[in-house]
């Protein structure tokens, strides 16, 4: 098999680059002055317009081609029918599946995990209903009013997105708090102010053995035994998310309250399996299920839509043409929706953790560009401090801007004045400010370098009716989907995450010897020293 930079449609795409490299998007829009109304997708309500991107329909064409002949549809077709396409795992990839309808088979090694999907959505919901109505009791009998989950990376960052994007659409009558980092800090101030009577913890980790959140968990554990709580207790305190029923007894949670899913979600696309708990919690079965039909959606616009008209997958072009012929190295995420302020987080996992490899599926090292650092702010507050660099730095930062057309909180003249900025943006950035504009303008001479924008900066934009938990599934498959896609043109695996692992391990080994005051097993001199200045002193 060809490498990727040998194939005929990578070869025509550099060919086509250097026609391409010296025309700006103002030539490209004078050029064709309806190119606005044309390099747009309009689907699944969504408005995709990429026209600001610095691409042609023959670029698309091109790119397209070079998907073709990396087999993206025949991944997506292996994706969706759970083959084991995460080779290095050995595992089936079926985030999608958690979204099926109920009633759809789906083999996966003879069980149709569908059926399975929808047993463990029935008994979250049972749960749900059983908290939000109050008929679950704390040791007290009193309900439950705070709601602690305690998960990193995967097991945290779609929950607490998810808590922030949809709080429009909780009651606002339960408190909400996420706890991941292994500094005790984050413990202690998300446990501030609960009475332990009124406090359930959610235990969300897919393998259970992770450092950060078992020792969050038992430091949880503790606090609650000391406040009042009994091991008797622990019971109605304490569930668990997870895949690994052995450790959740071994921890002392009762497996009638654990809440199971599947090695084939991994922990980045599990926001939608139980690792949704808090988030079903939060909004309510229904609305859960409400965003699960968006993710569906999505999903089935991915799998049955030309290229052409596919928004994932035009944006994982656009990705993947920005990244390897523009030489981009960053994408930004610009939400202009305030309760979409963790989503830029969110996808930095997403994609960062999925497409940041450096050797192919078969095991050979790239010669090319693989994912980009992606992350980003919520408009308007990132205008005010790192669009500087976007509009006028000399590092050219592709952005998507995310826009609702109705705002959920409609406050006059707010939703006006965030949309116009959010526009503003992507015509500065495209077409930038002239000498001569600047001129006219009136600027002094003296300043007029420092007037000068020169634009032909990359953009695109999203726009959707309203944020709901339906719009929410939308956007995030969207992405996964993007992420996917590029992942399949630069012919790596996307979904695992070697990296993460030996961060873990690593760690340990030095754990071992900063309990043992300092007695350093043979690093370099400067991981000797550091550790060696940390572990404290024996007292006497
Ligand atoms: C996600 C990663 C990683 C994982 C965390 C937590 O894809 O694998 O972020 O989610 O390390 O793992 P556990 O859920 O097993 O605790």
């Amino acid at each position: 098999m060809h490498k990727l930079t040998d194939k005929a449609s990578w070869k025509s795409l550099v060919n086509h680059y250097r026609s391409l490299e010296n025309i700006s998007l103002r030539e490209l829009f004078s050029e064709d002055p309806d190119r606005g109304k044309k390099l747009i997708i309009r689907a699944t309500d969504i408005y995709f317009d990429y026209s600001k991107q610095r691409v042609t329909d023959e670029t698309i064409k091109l790119l397209i081609n070079l998907a073709r002949e990396q087999g993206l549809k025949e991944r997506m077709e292996a994706m969706f029918a759970g083959d084991r396409i995460n080779t290095t795992e050995n595992r089936s990839v079926l985030h999608t599946a958690l979204r099926m309808p109920e009633g759809k088979e789906l083999l996966v090694d003879g069980i149709n995990v569908t059926e399975e999907v929808h047993r463990v959505l029935a008994s979250m919901t049972t749960f749900c209903d059983r908290i939000r109505t109050g008929e679950w009791k704390g040791f007290s009998g009193k309900p439950v009013r705070n709601i602690v989950n305690i998960g990193i990376g995967g097991s945290d960052l779609g929950p607490v997105m998810a808590y922030e994007a949809l709080k429009y659409y909780t009651s606002g009558d339960m408190t909400f708090r996420f706890v991941s980092n292994i500094d005790g800090s984050d413990l202690v101030e998300a446990l501030r102010g609960l009475n332990p009577d009124e406090t359930l913890f959610i235990i969300s980790s897919k393998t259970f053995t992770t450092l950060e959140t078992l020792t969050n968990a038992k430091s949880a554990r503790r606090w609650f035994l000391k406040n009042g709580g009994s091991k008797a207790d622990v019971a109605k305190h304490f569930v668990a998310v997870s895949t690994n029923r052995e450790k959740v007894i071994e921890f002392g949670i009762d497996p009638e309250n654990m809440f199971g899913f599947w090695d084939w979600v991994g922990g980045r696309y599990s926001m939608d399996s139980a690792i949704g708990l808090s988030t079903m919690l939060a909004v309510g079965p229904e609305a859960f299920r409400e965003m699960l039909r968006g993710f569906r959606e999505m999903d089935e616009h991915f799998l049955n839509t030309p290229f052409e008209q596919n928004i994932p997958v035009i944006m994982g072009l656009l990705a993947v043409w920005n990244t390897n012929f523009l030489n981009l190295r960053t994408q930004a995420i610009l939400p202009y929706d305030n309760y979409l302020k963790r989503f830029p987080a969110y996808l930095q996992q997403l994609t960062m953790e999925s497409n940041g490899k450096s050797v192919t599926l078969e095991g050979h090292r790239v010669d090319y560009h693989t994912g980009p650092v992606y992350w980003g702010e919520p408009g308007t507050n990132g205008q005010h401090s790192f669009y500087q660099l976007i509009h006028q730095g000399t590092m050219i930062i592709p952005c998507d801007f995310i826009g609702f057309i109705s705002p959920l909180n409609d406050l006059e003249p707010h939703h006006d004045y965030l949309m116009a900025n959010m526009i503003a943006q992507g015509e500065a950035l495209a077409f930038g400010k002239t000498r001569k504009e600047a001129e006219e303008a009136g600027i002094e001479s003296r300043l007029l370098p420092h007037k000068v924008f020169e634009g032909n900066r990359p953009s695109s934009t999203f726009l959707l009716e309203k944020l709901t938990p339906h719009t929410l599934g939308k956007l995030v498959a969207m992405y996964e989907h993007t992420v996917f896609t590029q992942g399949v043109l630069w012919g790596i695996n996307s979904f695992d995450q070697m990296g993460v692992e030996l961060g873990k391990v690593l760690a340990e080994k030095i754990i071992s010897e900063l309990e043992d005051q300092g007695n350093v097993m043979g690093h370099d001199s400067s991981t000797n020293e550091l550790i060696k200045i940390i572990s404290r002193p024996v007292t006497p």
